[in-house]
């Protein structure tokens, strides 16, 4: 079969609905696509840990700490479902980080941002999480069988996770002036990289045409952006958080809250490694990777010998 109709096939199976799974013929620019956007995906989960973990031993209660732990848990978990997603295009995990720690592999800009205080733990869960949600139930409708399917059980965990931020603001908006002060500094910082998440406007995106095509992303980056301000910006007003965009006004019409202009400098200087905490974020993982190192060393010899056990006793 020539490419052109190879092509063509594949196409009217995207346009039909159908899942594409691992085993099936598909374009090389579509695997490059998914691996580049999963990998990228699969690394934020993980990076993202980082800036959590570092308020575990600070959490103002034990709840408070059993659920942030739980929560980083999560992200871990999130982490490794992605990688099995794009280890299913052939691909193994050691590459995968290979080309995180080279520099080859984005992940998401807004960990590269420090958590200063308990407000921003609760900052990130509402903002942050709740940006990956409405980005990831889109993505729980993509064409590739194992990325959309890995979505919805992320989506499920991630609900929570937004939950818990909105409770963490929620409450100390109703505290005292200094806990009040606190929570507005975190929205202050985090709600321009939260937007950034979405990616460059729809005309400055580079990949997003092909994508759409493919089903790799089923909405536009300023759509998925638009709906979360629209959600997010009704949440802050409940609890007497004030947006920090001056621009930020209603459209009757459209029924749009309409921001002002996103600081896209800011942005392609943190994702091309310049942002506030590019380098701790990454010696971090290459020191903690290296260290436990052992760890996977034992997983792979306990696997190996279990398959030894299973082989032999057939006979
Ligand atoms: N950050 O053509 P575009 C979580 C890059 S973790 C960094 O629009 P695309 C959590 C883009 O990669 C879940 N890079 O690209 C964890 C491309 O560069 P390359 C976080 C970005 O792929 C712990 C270039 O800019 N969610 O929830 O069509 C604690 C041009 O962009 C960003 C994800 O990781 C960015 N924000 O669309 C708490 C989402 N934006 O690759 C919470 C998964 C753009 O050509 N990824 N770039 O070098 C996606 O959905 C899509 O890749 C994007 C970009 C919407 C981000």
């Amino acid at each position: 079969m020539s490419d052109e109709m190879m092509l063509k096939q594949f196409q009217s199976r995207i346009d039909n609905g159908e899942k594409i799974e691992p085993g099936d013929p598909m374009p090389d620019a579509y695997r490059k696509t998914l691996l580049r956007q999963i990998s990228q995906h699969a690394h934020s989960e993980v990076i993202g840990m980082q800036p959590e973990g570092n308020w575990v031993l600070r959490a103002p209660s034990l709840r408070a700490k059993k659920i942030l732990l739980a929560k980083i848990q999560d992200e871990g978990g999130h982490g490794l479902y992605l990688y099995s997603a794009a280890e299913s295009l052939g691909i193994d995990r050691d590459e995968m980080i290979g080309q995180l720690h080279a520099g080859k592999a984005k992940y998401s800009s807004v960990f590269n941002y420090p958590t200063l205080t308990w407000a921003d733990i609760g900052a990130i869960g509402w903002l942050v999480d709740g940006a990956a949600i409405v980005n990831q139930t889109m993505l729980a409708k993509c064409s590739f069988g194992p990325y959309s399917r890995a979505m919805l059980r992320i989506c499920k965990e991630e609900g929570f996770h937004q939950r818990q931020g909105y409770e963490i603001m929620a409450r100390m908006m109703s505290g005292t002036a200094a806990q009040k002060e606190m929570a507005q500094d975190a929205m202050n910082r985090w709600w321009w990289p939260s937007l950034m998440m979405f990616g460059p406007h729809d005309t400055e995106s580079v990949h997003s045409s092909e994508s759409m095509k493919w089903k790799i992303k089923v909405e536009s980056n300023d759509r998925l952006r638009q709906r979360f301000i629209n959600r997010t910006v009704e949440q802050a007003h409940h609890i007497g958080l004030i947006v920090p965009d001056p621009l930020l006004k209603y459209n009757d019409q459209t029924m749009n809250w309409e921001a002002g202009p996103i600081n896209w400098e800011e942005f392609y200087k943190v994702i091309n490694g310049d942002g506030p905490c590019n380098h701790k974020r990454m010696l971090h993982h290459i020191k903690y990777h290296r260290e436990g190192g052992w760890v996977r060393d034992a997983a792979r010899a306990f696997a190996e010998k279990q398959q030894e056990t299973a082989d032999t006793s057939i006979y």
